[in-house]
This record gives structure tokens, C-alpha cells and sequence, in this order.
């Protein structure tokens, strides 16, 4: 009977949801929301969508193509550094173009396929997107404008376009090449995988000589600052004591509580503006020194 239990409880764990391969979606099924964006639940998106409407400058539609993305962390592995790729980093296509886009995403993570600078008057924030959580497909098509210019395409999850989930798409001539594509331009910021990295320096511990004399250092500079606010504290009592004493001559108790009152808050507004006024001096030679790039 218990052997029983043990094999039921052990097929039902590695049956679980836990255990299995996550499974390949098709994101075929997507409620339309209107202006072009569709989404179901499980994970899958386009936004940006547009099968017929011709940009501004297109007399008509040029040319249909499609095509099929692959994103997933084996993509990146011919980019040292990297961690995630689409299969290709770059892509042409002629003006007025309506491209439809499969996009595969092979990893059980988010990736994107996402286009910015479309022109805005019809595609909200000037993007088109497609996304998929897990693996799986999804589709979306658009339609690009008449002039030549060259689209970043990312996933804009955070760091996937950072680790190498970066592309560029040029239409017509294009408009120039984009920085950090990874194996069509130079890195911004390059990695250095050569070993000729200097060790680094490690600080050399103190001797139990040198530890004394610094803490005595230390303690004897804490003193110092401490009698000095006493000293100073003590002056000032003194200069005040009998000027207050001879102002407070005949007044009533309330009266002089008042008036302790409102030096305070003088003295306060006075700190306040001189902090004020340190502040903006400093913070105003900061901005100067800013160089333009
Ligand atoms: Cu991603």
C-alpha cells in the first residue's frame, strides 16, 4: 500500500507543471483592442498593427513580404558578452513595404520585436511590437513610410537590448548605421576579454602600531571639535547673559517667553537663507563646469 502511495505521489510531481518542458504557444487566438493593438492571456501582444492604411507618401503598397524572427539566448552565444540575440541584426526592405512578421521567441522568458520611429500620426508612439512570454509565436503586420531611414528594432524588457537583443532595419538607403548592433557595429562601450587585466591592488594591513596611532589621531580630533563648540557656546552665553538680563527688566513672564520665540524663529529664517544661498552658489559652479558633447 505505502508503495503504492510513493510511485502515485512521485509520477504526479514529475507529471506537475513544474517539471514538464514549458510548452510552445501559438498565439493565434488575440483580442483586438482597437488601434492595432491585439493581446491574449497567455502572454502574447502586438501593438502598432496595420494591414491597409498607406503612410503619406505612398501612392500604394510596394511590395508584400514576410518574414520570421527567432529570438532566444542561443542566438547571442557567437557575441562574446552577450546573453540574448535575435537570429539576424539587420534587415532591408523597400519603401511603402507591408511586411508581416512571425516572431518565434525560443526561451521561457519575455522577449520583444519591437520598432521605434514610425511616423506617429499612425502608429501610437511611433511603434510597432510584438511579444511573446515563453515559447511561442505570434504575428503582426505594418506598413512602412515612403522614406529612406533606418529603425532600431530591441527588446525593450530590462537589459535584453543591452545583452545583445538589438537590431537595425533600413528602409530604401536607410539613414546611417546605429551604434552596438552586435556583429554589424562597433560597441559603444567595448569589452575587453584579453587577459592581460592588471591585478588589483590590495590595500596593505595596518600594523598594530599604526592602528593605535591613527585611532588616538582620531580620538584626539573629536576632542578638539568638541571643546571648540563648548568654548564658543560659553562666549556667546556670556555676551548675551546681560544684555538679555537688562531687556528683560520689567517684563512679564509671557512677555519674555514671546520674545525668546520670535528671536528663535529670526535665527532660524537667518540659517535657512544662508544654507539656501550656499546651496545655489555651489550648485550653480557645478553647471558651468559641464562640457558639451
Ligand atoms: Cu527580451
Amino acid at each position: 500500500m505505502r508503495k503504492l502511495l510513493v510511485t502515485v505521489l512521485l509520477s504526479f510531481a514529475f507529471s506537475s507543471a513544474a517539471f514538464a518542458e514549458k510548452e510552445f504557444l501559438d498565439h493565434t487566438n488575440l483580442m483586438n483592442h482597437g488601434d492595432g493593438h491585439l493581446m491574449d492571456m497567455d502572454g502574447g501582444m502586438v501593438m502598432g498593427q496595420n494591414t491597409d492604411v498607406l503612410p503619406g507618401g505612398c501612392d500604394k503598397i510596394a511590395a508584400e513580404e514576410e518574414i520570421t524572427v527567432y529570438a532566444g539566448h542561443k542566438y547571442s552565444e557567437k557575441f562574446p558578452g552577450r546573453m540574448f540575440a535575435f537570429d539576424k541584426q539587420e534587415y532591408q526592405f523597400e519603401p511603402c513595404t507591408k511586411l508581416t512578421v512571425n516572431f518565434i521567441n525560443e526561451d521561457s522568458i519575455r522577449h520583444q520585436w519591437m520598432m521605434h520611429g514610425l511616423p506617429k500620426y499612425m502608429y501610437p508612439k511611433g511603434m510597432f511590437h510584438l511579444e511573446v512570454t515563453g515559447p511561442g509565436k505570434i504575428s503582426g503586420t505594418l506598413i512602412f513610410p515612403p522614406n529612406d531611414k533606418t529603425y532600431l528594432v530591441h527588446c525593450d524588457i530590462s537589459q535584453h537590448m543591452e545583452k545583445g537583443m538589438k537590431a537595425q532595419l533600413k528602409i530604401g538607403k536607410g539613414s546611417g548605421d546605429l551604434p552596438s548592433i552586435p556583429g554589424v557595429t562597433a560597441y559603444v562601450i567595448q569589452d575587453d576579454y584579453s587577459d592581460s587585466i592588471p591585478e588589483p591592488a590590495v590595500a596593505k594591513p595596518l600594523t598594530a602600531k599604526e592602528k593605535r596611532a591613527a585611532a588616538a589621531a582620531t580620538a584626539a580630533e573629536n576632542e578638539s571639535a568638541v571643546s571648540g563648540i563648548l568654548i564658543i557656546g560659553l562666549a556667546v552665553g556670556l555676551i548675551l547673559a546681560p544684555l538679555l538680563a537688562s531687556r528683560f527688566k520689567g517684563m512679564a513672564t509671557g512677555e519674555i517667553v514671546s520674545y525668546v520665540f520670535e528671536i528663535i524663529a529670526k535665527a532660524i529664517g537667518l540659517i535657512i537663507k544662508l544654507i539656501t544661498g550656499l546651496i545655489s552658489m555651489v550648485s550653480s559652479k557645478k553647471s558651468i563646469k559641464l562640457s558639451d558633447k
